[in-house]
Order: structure tokens, then C-alpha cells, then sequence
């Protein structure tokens, strides 16, 4: 088994809806067992700041499956819940993304699978969820306390608890 590390966002539709269906699903589609999830925050746009707040989540699995596999099965949930890569533009509005952050201890720099997450390290809006569910593991020889001691937070808030 591997330990692995799922960030998730979306601007478009229900999308804490969205997040609980597609958290099943991976779990379903990976043979993996969640170990975490954080709560859902509402984070400002980053990156392109012309569009609604995201919301974003980050989740904690053991999966038997490999890194390609596991990014695999990512992208056929992305577009089962909506998303249609061929008609945004990049960091614009979606419904689900979802991105693979750490895998184990791997390190692998290819254009369909960089990791850790190339862009980690910029974006609050994963450590904070990250830092709730996982705070002293360290990525890229890096904690994630200490990553995101170094960024501000403004404008992220966690919502309450779904019922
Ligand atoms: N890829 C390479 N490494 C990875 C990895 N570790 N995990 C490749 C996932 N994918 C990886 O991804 C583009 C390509 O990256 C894929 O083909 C994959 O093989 P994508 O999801 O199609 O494109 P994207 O999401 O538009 O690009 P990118 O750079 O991943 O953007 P983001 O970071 O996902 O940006 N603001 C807030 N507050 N919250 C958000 O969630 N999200 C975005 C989207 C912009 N602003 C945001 C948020
Ligand atoms: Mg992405």
C-alpha cells in the first residue's frame, strides 16, 4: 500500500456536493481506504483572480495502485463530475479538480505526473486544509506547518461541518 495525498477544488456547481461523491468514488475506484479528510474551506481565486471563490479539501488514502494509476483514476472522476478540460482555460473556473500532491516519498518531474505537486508550495489554499489533517509530514523536504508559516492565509475560511 501507498500513502497518498489528494487535493481538491472546484468554483462550479454544489460543490461540496460534489467533493463527498467524489471522494467515494475515488476511494471506490482506488481500493483505497481514507485515512483523513480535512474540512472544506472557501478560499479566494488564485492565479486567475477574475472568477467566483473556490472550495477547497485535501485527503489522506492508502491505495494499492501506482502513481500513474492513481492520476488515472483522478482524471475520470474530474470528468464524471463535470469537468471538460477542452473547454477551460488554465486555473479557470471548474467543477472538480483534483490534484495528486504527494505519493510516498516519490519524486518524478514528467509533464503528465510531476511530484510532490510542483505548485504546492505557492498555494495556501492546499496547505491550510493539508496543515488540518497532516501538519508535521514533511514534503520535499519540507513540513507543511512550516510551508505554509511562510504564506498568508487571508480570505481562507473553514465552513462548517456538512450534517
Ligand atoms: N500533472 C502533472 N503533475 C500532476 C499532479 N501531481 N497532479 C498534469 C495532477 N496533475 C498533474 O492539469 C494539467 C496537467 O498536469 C494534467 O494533464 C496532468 O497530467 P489540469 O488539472 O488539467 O490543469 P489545471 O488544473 O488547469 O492546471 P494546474 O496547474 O494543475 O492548475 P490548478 O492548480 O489545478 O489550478 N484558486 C483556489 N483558491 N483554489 C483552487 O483550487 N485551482 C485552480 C486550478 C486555480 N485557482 C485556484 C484553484
Ligand atoms: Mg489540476
Amino acid at each position: 500500500m501507498a500513502h497518498a495525498l489528494i487535493a481538491l477544488g472546484g468554483n462550479v456547481g454544489d460543490v461540496r456536493a460534489t467533493f463527498r461523491k467524489a471522494i467515494a468514488n475515488i476511494c471506490g475506484m482506488t481500493q483505497a481506504a481514507l485515512l483523513a479528510r480535512s474540512s472544506d474551506y472557501t478560499t479566494p481565486p488564485w492565479g486567475d483572480v477574475a472568477q467566483a471563490p473556490f472550495i477547497n479539501a485535501c485527503i489522506e488514502i492508502d491505495t494499492p495502485l501506482d502513481p500513474h494509476a492513481l492520476l488515472f483514476v483522478l482524471q475520470k472522476v474530474e470528468t464524471k463530475f463535470g469537468r471538460d478540460r477542452g473547454r477551460e482555460r488554465r486555473w479557470g473556473p471548474r467543477t472538480l479538480d483534483l490534484d495528486l500532491i504527494a505519493y510516498d516519498d516519490v519524486s518524478m518531474q514528467k509533464p503528465e505526473l510531476t511530484l510532490p505537486h510542483p505548485r504546492l508550495f505557492e498555494r495556501a489554499f492546499v496547505l491550510v486544509p493539508l496543515a488540518e489533517i497532516s501538519p508535521e509530514r514533511v514534503i520535499g523536504g519540507r513540513s507543511v506547518a512550516s510551508a505554509l508559516a511562510g504564506l498568508s492565509t487571508e480570505g481562507i475560511e473553514r465552513l462548517p461541518d456538512l450534517l
